[in-house]
This record gives C-alpha cells, sequence and structure tokens, in this order.
C-alpha cells in the first residue's frame, strides 16, 4: 500500500532592509523582540496552524526580489515587510505581481500615524490586505489572515 503524503500549505515570511537590527535601537517603534524571536514565534504559529513558514531577510533590493521569484515556484503565499523599500520600490512590486502570490503586507509600527513619506506603499495596491502598527503581532496577524485567505480558495 502506498503512502499518500499530504503537502503543507508553504508560506515565505520576507524581511527587507535593517530589520535585522531589530530589538536593538528604536525599540518605541518596532518593540523589543529581535527578528530572530519573531521568526522563532511564527514558525510556531505556523505548526499551530498546520502550515510551513520559512522566514527570510536581506537588505539587497536585488536578494529580495530573487526570494520573491523563488517563493512563485515553491510557495503558496507571501508576507513581507519590505521595510523602506515598501515606500520607494517599484521593482519589489513588481516582482510580487509578477509571481502572482497571494501577499499580506505587514509593518511593526502604524506606517500613517508616522512622516508622510511612509503613508505610501508601493506593495499595498497589488496586496490581498496590509496590516500595520501591532509591533511583532503584525506578523502573528498577517500569517493568520493568509492562511484562512489560502484555505478558503
Ligand atoms: O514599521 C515597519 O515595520 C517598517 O516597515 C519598518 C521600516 C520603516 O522604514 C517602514 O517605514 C516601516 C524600518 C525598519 C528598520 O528597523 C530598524 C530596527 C531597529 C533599528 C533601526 C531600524
Amino acid at each position: 500500500m502506498g503512502s499518500k503524503t499530504i503537502d503543507l500549505l508553504n508560506i515565505l515570511v520576507l524581511n527587507g532592509p535593517n530589520l535585522n537590527l531589530l530589538g536593538q535601537r528604536e525599540p518605541s517603534f518596532y518593540g523589543l523582540a529581535t527578528l530572530a524571536e519573531i521568526d522563532a514565534m511564527l514558525v510556531r504559529e505556523a505548526e499551530a496552524l498546520g502550515v510551513k513558514v520559512e522566514c527570510y531577510q536581506s537588505n539587497h533590493e536585488g536578494a529580495l526580489i530573487d526570494a520573491i521569484h523563488r517563493a512563485g515556484e515553491e510557495k503558496q503565499g507571501l508576507i513581507i515587510n519590505a521595510g523602506a523599500y515598501t515606500h520607494t520600490s517599484v521593482a519589489l512590486r513588481d516582482a510580487i505581481a509578477g509571481v502572482k502570490l497571494p501577499t499580506v503586507e505587514v509593518h511593526l509600527s502604524n506606517i500613517y500615524q508616522r512622516e508622510e513619506f511612509r503613508h505610501h506603499s508601493y506593495i499595498a495596491p497589488i496586496a490581498i490586505g496590509q496590516i500595520s502598527g501591532f509591533g511583532a503581532n503584525s506578523y502573528r496577524l498577517g500569517l493568520l489572515a493568509i492562511v484562512e485567505y489560502l484555505q478558503q480558495k
């Protein structure tokens, strides 16, 4: 008798520039959790939800774009905190639009309470939705949102 494997939903959590500094500076905006702690929390949450997450951070736009292209082949969904590239990068937006991966945009801080230049996101118009302002919890809420979305599809 052949055994049948059930493929789990596989989600990429992508973090952009400077988010590797989390927990070390600017705790009033970004909280005290390090990125490694946020990643570990997401892996635990994913396990509880019966899905898989892979977490990746880069300070380089091209490396983030390559990760999105790979995810288009291997993953079913994307959670992205593009950091400052949120407000500047047409290339990241084009990459996400190009691979057609359902995407949830997340931010630790509430970008609409901050400087005007942070109010615009190139990613928001092509994302399913955006979660902003809940600290590390934004990622957990983003995971719940994308899992529910993918399970209802
Ligand atoms: O609130 C967010 O998650 C942001 O995406 C964070 C970005 C910022 O440019 C966006 O407008 C909003 C900045 C991430 C930088 O993180 C640091 C953490 C510690 C120390 C310095 C920077």
